[in-house]
């Protein structure tokens, strides 16, 4: 069977560069299920006496919230298709708002390969990265690529198929303070046996925060619906502030710590109005 790899990042992250690079002539444009954003799917060359994959290629987003109809798009697919893994490129001169994406698309239980992408740009930018280190900490493979060089991307897809073929795969790990991590777990014991337990943590995250499409979608419980409202409530009124917005700011806080022990950037050369 072939592996199906669902390629996501940010705008300008280069993956359409990458897309194309990956695929070349094989590729096919059609549209996503009753809208008229693009969908682009092709397989990858250069497999050889190897496995068929096939990648498709999700529009260019910032989050998985339920705003834009790309943003709708791409979560639809993430959660219904069940792609084997995710290739996440990520801008490496651009990281700590790349990241931002990533953490969400870790909590969707696909497993996730990180392509640093842009790599060919560190040195000039004076930038350096901890890859072992923030591969570690983060939980996924990262493999440095150069969308516009050609470089890396061989080792990228071998490691996402490597991936796609473990037969166990880690749940999505804690990256939340204590007192909403205690709201996630809560409500993630609540959710029914229907959803499989790789993407509860994605569902309880949700409906914490409310959203809308979540909700309508899914048939929960009353009881876990109540759960998610009352916790939620609660963490506002510690927080002082709105749902969505705590769990913004709890995904920065993480970046920003992942970053601060991964990522130098040299300081600028002070100029005379300095
Ligand atoms: C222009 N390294 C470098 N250095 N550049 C890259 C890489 C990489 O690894 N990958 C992509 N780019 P898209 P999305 C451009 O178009 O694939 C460049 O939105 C220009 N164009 O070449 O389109 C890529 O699909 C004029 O750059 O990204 C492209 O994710 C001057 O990043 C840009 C400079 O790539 C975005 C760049 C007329």
């Amino acid at each position: 069977m072939a592996v199906k790899i669902a390629l996501a990042g940010n705008p300008n992250c280069g993956k359409t560069t990458m897309f194309n690079a990956l695929t070349g002539a094989n590729q096919y444009v059609g549209n996503w299920p009753g809208v008229t954003v693009e969908k682009k799917e092709g397989k990858v060359k250069s497999r050889k006496g190897k496995e068929e994959v096939i990648v498709t290629d999700l529009p260019g987003i910032y989050s998985l919230s339920p705003y834009t109809l790309e943003e709708v798009v791409s979560r639809d697919y993430l959660l219904n298709e069940d792609p084997d893994v995710i290739i996440d490129l990520v801008d490496a001169t651009n990281i700590e708002r790349n990241l931002y994406l990533t953490t969400q698309l870790i909590e969707t239980g696909i497993p996730v390969v990180i392509a640093l992408n842009m790599s060919d740009l560190l040195a000039k930018n004076n930038i350096k990265i901890d890859v072992k280190r923030l591969s570690m900490l983060i939980g996924c493979p990262i493999i440095e690529t150069s969308a516009l060089k050609g470089t890396g991307l061989n080792e990228v897809i071998d490691e996402a198929v490597k991936v796609a073929k473990k037969s166990e795969h880690k749940l999505p790990g804690e990256i939340f303070e204590e007192d909403i991590e205690k709201a996630v777990s809560d409500v993630q014991g609540m959710l029914p046996d229907s959803i499989s337990e790789n993407k509860k943590r994605w569902y309880a995250v949700k409906l914490l925060e409310r959203d809308s499409k979540v909700k309508e979608n899914k048939k929960f419980p009353h009881a876990v619906l109540n759960q998610a409202e009352t916790e939620a409530k609660e963490l506002e009124k510690v927080h002082d502030d709105d749902m969505e917005s705590i769990i913004t700011d709890g995904r920065y806080n993480y970046i920003q710590k992942l970053v601060a022990s991964t990522v130098k950037k040299a300081k600028g050369q002070l100029t005379v109005s300095d």
